[in-house]
């Protein structure tokens, strides 16, 4: 893709759009940047940028000048079926991802994993069983052209992708596909269930036969599919695919013959939602080349993520847990499927179309109260009194201390919000920080 002396706009200044900006000045492009909102965050950024030559503006998207453009990168969270996106393409304009962006300068091989949840987890957990020449991004928080702009060298990339990401994306070649699971999520994003489904199964649409997938052995919205690559399964439960699975506590990964990779007492993260994610991953490093005595080795390496049940601290017998990266209905059921009952759930944020059912079991047998936080805090009480307790309190900190007057010593305060955190943090990462931050000061 030719850059130099090319007129660029640059949608979003968050993460991905800061990054692509400074990436597209590197390549020689002339580069113009927006976004919608005005803060003193963005001002100082896009300070930066002018210092490198880049001008722009906040506040707003003015077409005519995106219009001046050839090109216009759009942020992940941005979505391209906005109107003035569509008037853009009219105009001729090319409309392009940030992550398509980073890729047409990618000449390594790349696993790209993608699905509702752990996708985090399997990325980082790919990484380290795919060896140290091999780098970690996409949405997992590093933008692919931060990674490309620091010139970090690597031998093939482990891309965290999201269904944003991967709706308008077109001609990309993963040497491995990975689809973790497909839940509802992102409903306030994508205009139906099945157009979220069908941006996850871009993954392998433009693979090749050479090239794998792999694919959850206990779903079915694969059922009738025959795509180009070769599909093999995952799953914790034995399968009679090829593929990776749990049999009598070993991980066995089993093509034409059965092999056996470690014993999983080997494996230290809790959770089944986990062992889905480590068969992935473990499937995901074969297909790779990794041979199993290196996966036996290097998973030893593997420390749980932060902001993923992440335990904490305890006070005065109650135990505090952090999953504050359940942003979904799905990830919250494994959260409270993997702790005992005595749970004291805060949950709430900003909703995002979510049908919060499959919680009902769980919630019923399990969780003494729940904190309705935030924007949703209503639909929360709404949806949930039939099954426990609600107290609703809109900032988190209030939850917070609602949650600690209710606990009783042996319970477990559980942050696994099920909702997005943008009705009061920047991210997840910033409501899980301060979850922590107000676990440290009850000591
Ligand atoms: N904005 C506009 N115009 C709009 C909409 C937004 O200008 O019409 C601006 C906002 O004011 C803001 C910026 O765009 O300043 C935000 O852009 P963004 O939402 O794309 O966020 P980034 O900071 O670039 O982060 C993105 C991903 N965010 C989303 O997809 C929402 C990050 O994933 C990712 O780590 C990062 O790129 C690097 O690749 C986060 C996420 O929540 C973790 N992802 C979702 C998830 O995992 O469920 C998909």
């Amino acid at each position: 893709m030719r850059l130099e002396g090319e007129r660029v706009g640059v949608v979003g200044l968050g993460e991905s759009g800061y990054w692509a900006s400074l990436f597209l000045k590197d390549k020689g492009a002339e580069v113009w940047v927006t976004d919608k909102d005005d803060n003193p965050k963005l001002r100082e950024r896009l300070a930066q940028l002018e210092k490198k030559g880049i001008r722009g503006e906040l506040g707003k998207h003015s077409l005519e000048e995106l219009r001046k453009c050839e090109i216009v990168v759009l942020s992940p969270g941005i979505n391209p079926s906005q109107n003035w996106i569509r008037l853009l393409e009219e105009s001729g304009v090319k409309i392009i991802g940030e992550l398509e962006l980073g890729l047409k300068f990618v000449n390594t091989p790349y696993i790209m994993v993608t699905g509702t949840n752990g996708k985090t987890t399997t990325a980082q957990l790919l990484k380290i069983l795919c060896g140290e020449e091999v780098e970690c991004c996409g949405n997992i928080g590093i933008p692919i052209t931060r990674l490309l702009l620091e010139g970090r060298k690597f031998s093939g990339l482990v891309i965290e992708a999201s269904s944003f990401q991967l709706k308008f994306m077109k001609d990309f070649f993963p040497r491995i596909s990975i689809i973790l699971n497909i839940h509802e999520d992102h409903l306030d994003w994508h205009p139906c269930r099945e157009d979220y489904i069908s941006s996850k199964m871009k993954v392998f649409a433009f693979q090749k036969r050479e090239d794998f997938t792999l694919w959850n052995a206990d779903e079915d919205w694969w059922k009738g599919i025959t795509p180009s690559p070769q599909v093999y399964f995952f799953s914790p439960q034995p399968h009679s695919l090829k593929g990776c699975f749990i049999r009598e506590e070993w991980v066995i990964w089993r093509e034409e013959k059965e092999i056996g990779v470690f014993p999983l007492k080997e494996w230290k993260l809790p959770g089944l939602h986990n062992l889905y994610n480590l068969t992935a991953a473990v499937g995901g490093a074969i297909l790779w080349g990794v041979k199993g005595e290196e996966i036996r080795k290097r998973i030893k390496k593997f420390r749980a993520i932060p902001h993923r049940l992440e335990f904490a601290g305890e006070w005065r017998g109650v135990k505090f847990i952090n999953d504050s990266k359940a942003t979904n209905v799905h990830a919250t059921y494994f959260a409270l499927l993997s702790l005992p009952p005595g749970i004291i759930l805060i949950l709430g944020g900003r909703d995002k179309g979510n049908l919060y059912t499959p919680l009902f079991p769980l919630v019923k047998s399990k969780v003494r109260y729940i904190v309705a936080i935030g924007e949703s805090r209503n639909k929360i009480e709404e949806v949930f009194k039939r099954f426990a307790p609600v107290i609703k309190r809109e900032k988190f900190e209030e939850a917070f201390k609602e949650a600690v007057a209710r606990a009783l010593p042996g319970d477990t305060v559980l942050l696994s919000p099920a909702c997005s955190s943008f009705d009061q943090f920047t991210n997840y990462k910033e409501r899980g920080e301060f979850f922590k931050k107000l676990v440290k000061s009850l000591k």
